[in-house]
């Protein structure tokens, strides 16, 4: 008996349809479901793709295979082995009837989550049990997807001649001002987990890479407990060369977005059908509004913020219902930043003028930034007056201000943190959906 099937090459329930009636298969997953009536049983395995019913005759299954289906319980891990068969009352037309049932693994104790009800578990029972919750098929689906915008994202790029690129996760300092790193014992050194791939994406450029990404955690020891926060998030970053302004880095964002969006809509149709998601690919170009504009319309958005101000979390959310009702889109582009509010590594709209606007924008996705970027100061001269004008010692970023002294393309880029994109794209009220495992202020486990 255990030498049937050795040879099968193992097929996932997708794989299998009406084409293949008659063949012995092989298939593993987990029990989702189990049911005994009288002369006929049968249960269904579940595996990453699908589900698919195996059905027990008594007269038509051995012993051997009945007394495995009878050890059977539910979420534990089994291989099949049997011949496919048409059933217009099984799920999907086919059924299996098994010629071998062996449990790889069983499962021993009581679901924390149950992988079969429809029902949302509590957020907090979700997250704390999230390799099992992951067996549920919202979660399932909502990862899936997220694979598809990664795999959207590389495939934009290197279509357009982009290099990807890994950079340390451990740091000198800060790279985006204000105080939110976490500090690492490093042998005899104080060190930091990166807040952002800034500095290297611009080293690589400097390094005449001219276009590269990268896809990688950073960490944000930020206070906030909100929907929108992490403290370790994945960032996937642009950064390119020889731009003439933040423009041309604004059309690159949009058009690498529509092409994740039409990545996630061809590839994920069931799973966004699943979730109840319309993926509309936006119009180009996105609507567009400039701080100064921001200040002289506030009446007409119907918001308070005084000149040189940052917009606040509710006052995006404002800004884009004013946006919705004016060209009825979900996307737009918050652009020069008061250079007050930006990193300072971030070019001044007018060189000349430090303390005015920058090149710097957002991106804002249904009421919530889920993209920032910008040109960035190339010359070695006001990147020095920069640093000093945000107060910091030039000395303590020599290792970074040193190299703008070789020659260093113009050039900007944008960072996109997956996880918000995700919660936008399908409408997740809290980040910590569209996040496998997670790491917040009241989180280190699992
Ligand atoms: P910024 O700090 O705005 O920019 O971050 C870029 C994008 O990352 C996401 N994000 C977060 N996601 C989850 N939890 C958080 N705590 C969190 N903070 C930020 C947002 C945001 O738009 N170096 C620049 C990027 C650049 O200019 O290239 C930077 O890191 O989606």
């Amino acid at each position: 008996m255990e030498e049937i099937g050795k040879n099968i090459e193992r097929k996932t329930t997708i794989e299998i349809g009406k084409e293949n009636l008659g063949e012995i298969v092989r298939l593993c997953g987990f029990v989702s479901y189990i049911r005994e009536l009288g002369e006929v049983s049968f249960f269904v395995l579940r595996d990453r793709e699908g589900e698919i019913q195996i059905t027990l005759h008594r007269n038509e299954v051995s012993d051997e295979v009945f007394k495995a289906f009878k050890d059977l319980n539910r979420e534990s891990v089994v291989e099949v082995i049997g011949k496919v068969r048409g059933d217009e009352r099984a799920p999907r037309g086919i059924e299996i009837i098994p010629e071998q049932i062996k449990i790889l693994s069983k499962c021993l104790d009581l679901l924390p989550v149950d992988p079969a009800e429809r029902k949302e578990p509590p957020l907090d029972v979700a997250i704390d049990n999230r390799p099992i919750d992951l067996r549920r098929k919202k979660m399932k689906c909502i990862i899936l997807i997220q694979d598809a915008i990664l795999e959207g994202f590389r495939r934009y790029l290197r279509g357009k001649g982009f290099v990807e690129i890994n950079t340390p996760k451990i740091i000198a300092s800060g790279t985006e001002g204000g105080a939110e790193l976490f500090p690492v014992q490093y042998f005899d050194k104080l060190a930091y987990l990166a807040q952002s791939p800034q500095f290297y994406k611009q080293f690589a450029i400097i390094g005449g890479l001219e276009k590269v990404y990268e896809i990688g955690h950073v960490f944000r020891a930020e206070e906030h407990h909100t929907t929108r926060h992490l403290n370790e998030y994945e960032s996937m970053d642009v950064e390119f060369a020889f731009i003439k302004d933040e423009f041309d880095i604004i059309n690159l964002a949009e058009e690498l977005i529509c092409s994740i969006l039409e990545y996630v809509k061809d590839t994920r149709n069931e799973e966004l059908k699943f979730l109840g998601v319309e993926v509309e690919i936006p119009k180009r170009p996105f609507p567009r509004i400039s701080f100064p504009e921001i200040y002289e319309k506030k009446e007409e958005i119907g918001i308070e913020i005084k000149e040189g101000e940052d917009l606040n979390a509710e006052n995006e959310r404002k800004v884009g219902d004013y946006i919705k009702k004016k060209y009825n889109h979900d996307f737009y582009f918050l652009t020069k930043f008061p250079l007050a509010v930006r990193p300072a590594y971030t070019m001044p709209d007018d060189p000349e003028n430090l303390n005015g606007y920058s090149r710097g924008f957002d991106l804002i996705y249904k009421g919530i930034e889920i993209v920032t970027g910008g040109q960035r100061i190339h010359d070695y001269n006001l990147l020095v007056k920069a640093f000093k004008n945000k107060g910091y010692n030039p000395d303590d970023f020599e290792y970074y201000l040193k190299f703008f002294k070789y020659g260093v393309p113009p050039h900007g880029g944008f960072a996109i943190g997956l996880e918000r994109l995700t919660k936008q794209l399908l409408n997740l009220p809290n980040i910590r959906e569209a996040t496998f495992l997670i790491r917040d202020k009241t989180r280190l486990v699992p």
